[in-house]
């Protein structure tokens, strides 16, 4: 017997009273034999499985990308564990079928239309001292430019705020290390007015830029009047990161496009993807942020386009705040290292990463050591005099994570998405350790707390971009792959694999569980989205219904296993609003709420309340039940509302 199925069978044999060893591990290789599992299987099996009851380590918030909202999971188990509405409705919470969280998302209004699509692409976790707090998480949305806020206290989606001059966004959202600010850099260059502007004036007035979101870190919200723009050339910016220790108080974004390249490919001209990648170097972005936040309050420095602060390009340049570093063909991933003396950038045509060094970059800014200008007057930084070193690392690197390791052995991890791999290298010697393949196409890459000054190291989890073979065939559309590997050892080990069917996922962020404190039960009446108590709040023998003119109220609770009122009789045309509180204590014990054909559901957690508000607008009868099955006599938790013609 292996010496791996020796050490499972003693497991296994401390839990199973009255059976001897010899059949306990005679049972483990029967299933193995059956199930075609390897020594090397076991073993993955053991480190990611988590009997009844156990917990994760890490929890991972992951963008729920087409789906416009986030998914919740476990590490190790990967166990999905929730998914949160946040720019598009959720059905099972009632995100966007009650009157509260319609709220929310009609803050999501751009120039008065609502939107209920979105793409989430990059979560990021507050920080305090470059450390992730556990407080807030926050997501962009990349084709509608708008930025979310979800409280940690109870994982909700409470802000949603839209960028005023961006036509669509990707280099956010990313923290500075104390959460003052959160930084969104835009995707396509596009005019930062409303109006039309022909693609002939591409270069004199479509722009890009990055938005630095002032965020109040002790009540989790964005203030959009004490934010800003930076204005940037229409070089389509991309991911961004903020500088920590070393380099506190700059951001970096880098672009792609430097060729200013509009396409065209109706009128015979090369398609975007061939126009965009002819130079040889597209610039990464280098700007001082906390210097222009003082600069943006002096309204001498700034213009004020759709009601918002932009900082124009010539006055970031003039105050020496806003540089550019030559960065390999068409760039994707930046990330500064944990101590912010580092930033690696990986261009996707490029089978290297490049380390900048930030003394080097720091070196040039203060001697003014420029090796000319950029079309709009931004001084460029020779990139041989930028660069730490450059790694080779293979085919289409994409995004970078630190080890628990960085400062002694530069650990770091690099996603390969047309090589399909994850190399683990040494960002300080620029020298490959260990590569490991995944299945298939990964796009970013998942450490535990692996961006921030204090990275966990243990696991790395690739997100990949197709399944191809890895699941059941289940039609045309298949589901993502998320794949965990442990990093503990010297060689790496793929441990699991996770279908991800909401969306695509582009990036995750992992915290120790250990740091989130969330509720189990909400104050009695409480409004989650106002962290008062709610204008409905009823308690049990409060509950009544009130008309005010051709509006009816109906104050009412919840509770194992009724609803009260159980008749409510209004007219044809009536608008009815429903108050709704769950009166239960006990953890777990929430209940749904909806009417029959009204198209209307609300979550009632523990100690919540809601509002839902429609219009009678059909004659009828209609039963309402609680939705969640919360007892014995669930079934038997219902009403009428019944609607007559008077
Ligand atoms: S992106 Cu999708 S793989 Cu939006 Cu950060 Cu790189
Ligand atoms: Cu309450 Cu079912």
């Amino acid at each position: 017997m292996s010496s791996i199925v020796k050490k499972l069978s003693m497991v296994a044999i401390g839990t199973m009273v009255g059976v001897s060893m010899a059949s306990a591990s005679s049972e483990l290789e029967k299933v193995m034999k059956e199930r075609g599992l390897t020594q090397q299987d076991l073993l993955a099996a053991a480190k990611t499985y988590t009997p009844s009851g156990g917990r994760d380590k890490y929890i991972v918030f992951s963008s729920g990308g087409q789906s416009g909202q986030i998914m919740v999971y476990g590490v190790p188990s990967m166990r999905i564990l929730k998914y949160i509405g946040v720019f598009t409705p959720e059905p099972w919470q009632g995100w966007g079928y009650d009157d509260d969280t319609k709220k929310v998302l009609a803050q999501g209004k751009i120039r008065g239309k609502q939107i209920t699509w979105g793409d989430t692409h990059h979560p990021a976790i507050s920080e305090t001292d470059g450390k992730y707090d556990g407080k807030w998480l926050v997501i962009n949305d990349k084709a509608n430019p708008r930025i979310a806020v979800i409280d940690l206290a109870d994982f909700v989606t409470k802000q949603i705020v839209v960028n005023p001059v961006f036509k669509s966004d990707h280099g956010g959202a990313f923290f500075t290390p104390n959460s003052e600010y959160i930084l969104e850099a835009c995707q396509y260059g596009a005019p930062l007015d409303n109006n039309y502007h022909p693609m002939e004036e591409y270069k004199e007035t479509y722009r890009g830029g990055v938005t630095v979101w002032k965020f109040d870190h002790k009540h989790g919200k964005i203030l959009p009047e004490k934010s800003f723009t930076i204005e940037m050339p229409p070089y389509m910016q991309d991911l961004s990161d903020a500088g920590k220790e070393a380099s506190y108080g700059w951001g970096f974004t880098n672009s792609f496009n430097s060729e200013m390249y509009t396409g065209g490919i109706e009128k015979g001209l090369p398609p975007f993807e061939a126009g965009c990648s002819r130079n040889d170097t597209d610039y990464l972005h280098v700007y001082n942020w906390k210097k222009l936040a003082k600069l943006a309050e002096n309204p001498k420095n700034v213009k004020i386009i759709n009601g918002h602060k932009v900082v124009p390009i010539d006055v970031a340049v003039k105050n020496n705040a806003l540089f550019l570093v030559p960065e390999p063909k068409s760039p994707h991933g930046v990330d500064v290292s944990p101590d912010g003396k580092y930033i690696v950038v990986c261009g996707k045509l490029d089978t290297h990463a490049t380390v900048y060094s930030w003394d080097k970059i720091k070196k040039a800014i203060d001697h003014k050591d420029f090796v000319g200008k950029d079309p709009y007057g931004i001084p460029i930084i020779d990139m041989k005099k930028a660069a730490h070193c450059q790694a080779e690392l293979g085919l289409g690197p994409l995004h970078n994570q630190y080890g628990s390791k960085w400062k002694t052995d530069g650990e770091i991890y690099t996603s390969l998405y047309v090589d399909s791999q994850v190399v683990k290298w040494n960002y300080l010697t620029c020298k490959v350790e260990d590569r490991v393949n995944v299945n298939y196409n990964i796009g970013h890459l998942c450490g535990m707390e692996g961006k921030t000054e204090d990275p966990q190291g243990e696991y790395i989890i690739a997100l990949n971009k197709l399944a191809i073979d890895r699941f059941n065939n289940i039609g045309p559309l298949h589901p993502q792959n998320h794949q965990l590997i442990d990093i503990r050892g010297k060689k790496m080990q793929l441990l699991y694999d996770m279908p991800i069917p909401l969306g695509e996922p582009h990036q995750a962020v992992a915290i120790r569980a250990s740091k989130l404190h969330p509720h189990v039960r909400y104050k009695m009446g409480t409004n989650p989205f106002t962290g008062k108590i709610h204008k409905g709040k009823t308690l049990a023998g409060q509950e009544k219904i009130v008309r005010k003119g051709n509006h009816v109220y109906v104050y009412g609770t919840v509770v194992r296993s009724h609803i009260n009122p159980e008749h409510v009789t209004v007219n044809l045309g009536d608008t009815v609003t429903f108050y709704l509180t769950n009166l239960e204590r006990a953890e777990d014990e929430t209940h749904g709420f909806t009417v029959d054909q009204y198209n209307v559901h609300a979550s009632l957690e523990p100690g919540k309340t809601v509002a839902l508000t429609f219009k009678a607008d059909r004659e009828g009868v209609f039963p309402y039940y609680c939705t969640e099955f919360c007892s014995a006599l669930h079934l038997e938790m219902m009403g009428y509302l019944l609607v007559k013609d008077p």
